[in-house]
């Protein structure tokens, strides 16, 4: 199901974020756990991003004795990419550890129009900038390297309050470009993880997004889908002809109650795991609980590829 302009997660701005508009994006976020933003970036502004990624592809081309590609249109900024992957596999993991560095992606990610935002979004003078920026690539028809299910504060630890910017930097065919959300589930809150074969990740009840009616929301280039970090989300297939490149900025608060509580488990250096830090909501392979009296919580858990870029 695609949203339509009269979407009630939709909020339309003109360039700026007014207070007025700042209320109505907040009211929409606390009501849906997610709201699509337009009008505030034109498609334009990310043609930067768009040439740093092609300069680091041609580098990579160019090092592998590959020829050099001819680029007409910005929607092909990327050609020479699957031929690139396809050559060297290992190509495509270097290409998304590295490009999320590019400058014109960190200086796009703490603009002062999409902190402007944030504060309104989480009514905060203090926002976090999180360095978990990250870039999704999802080849087309490509079933592997697709998101489940999951919350994103337990790999973020931000703020049980902060956001997700989600947003592609090309245009796909209707329901391509788009991230499923279940609307309403953050509400519930920090849902439970489960540990399987070591690693945090493992839905306790996977029926839990059911719960929740399900949205697949198509975003544009220029428009920012936000998602609050309790919201269930999930990658959506790429049924297109092109590859996906989306790109998630990822802002905090720092003056979240429970935050302050923890001592800022996310924005540190000495970052430690969410099993340490939240022992509460954490569930081992042997599924006992930490032994932490907690409020009788929906028992979820988020799921995510080991090969996710969080
Ligand atoms: O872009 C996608 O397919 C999923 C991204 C996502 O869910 C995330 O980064 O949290």
């Amino acid at each position: 199901m695609f949203p339509k302009s009269s979407d009630e997660i939709v909020v339309t701005l003109d360039g700026s974020v007014s207070d007025k508009a700042g209320r109505k994006a907040r009211r929409v976020l606390l009501e849906h756990g997610c709201c699509l933003v337009r009008g505030l970036f034109a498609p334009a502004e990310l043609d930067s991003i768009r040439d740093a990624f092609a300069r680091i592809i041609d580098l990579r081309r160019r090092q592998l004795g590959l020829p050099a590609v001819d680029r007409r249109s910005p929607n092909e900024f990327d050609k020479g990419y699957l031929e690139l992957i396809r050559t060297d596999p290992d190509s495509r993991r270097l290409m998304q550890m590295t490009s999320m560095f590019a400058m014109p992606l960190l200086q796009f990610g703490c603009c002062e129009r999409l902190s402007t935002l944030s504060e309104h979004l989480m009514n905060t003078q203090a926002v976090i900038a999180s360095d978990l920026q990250s870039m999704h690539v999802s080849l087309p028809r490509e079933a592997s390297h697709l998101l489940p299910w999951h919350q994103d504060y337990p790999w973020v630890q931000d703020s049980e309050d902060a956001i997700v910017y989600w947003l592609p930097i090309r245009d796909l065919p209707e329901g391509n470009a788009a991230l499923s959300v279940a609307i309403g589930s953050h509400k519930p809150g920090v849902q439970r993880l489960q540990e399987r074969d070591g690693q945090m990740m493992g839905i306790a009840d996977p029926s839990f997004p059911d719960r929740f009616p399900q949205r697949i929301i198509s975003v544009h280039p220029g428009e920012v889908l936000v998602v609050q970090t309790l919201a269930l989300h999930r990658s959506v297939q790429n049924q297109s002809d092109q590859t996906r490149w989306t790109l998630q900025f990822r802002h905090g608060n720092f003056a979240e109650p429970k935050a302050v509580r923890r001592k800022w488990p996310g924005p540190r250096p000495d970052r430690v795991p969410f099993s340490e830090t939240h022992p509460e909501y954490y569930q081992d392979d042997a599924g006992s609980l930490a032994d932490v009296d907690i409020a009788p919580a929906t028992p979820v858990a988020s799921n995510r590829h080991a090969d996710s870029c969080h």
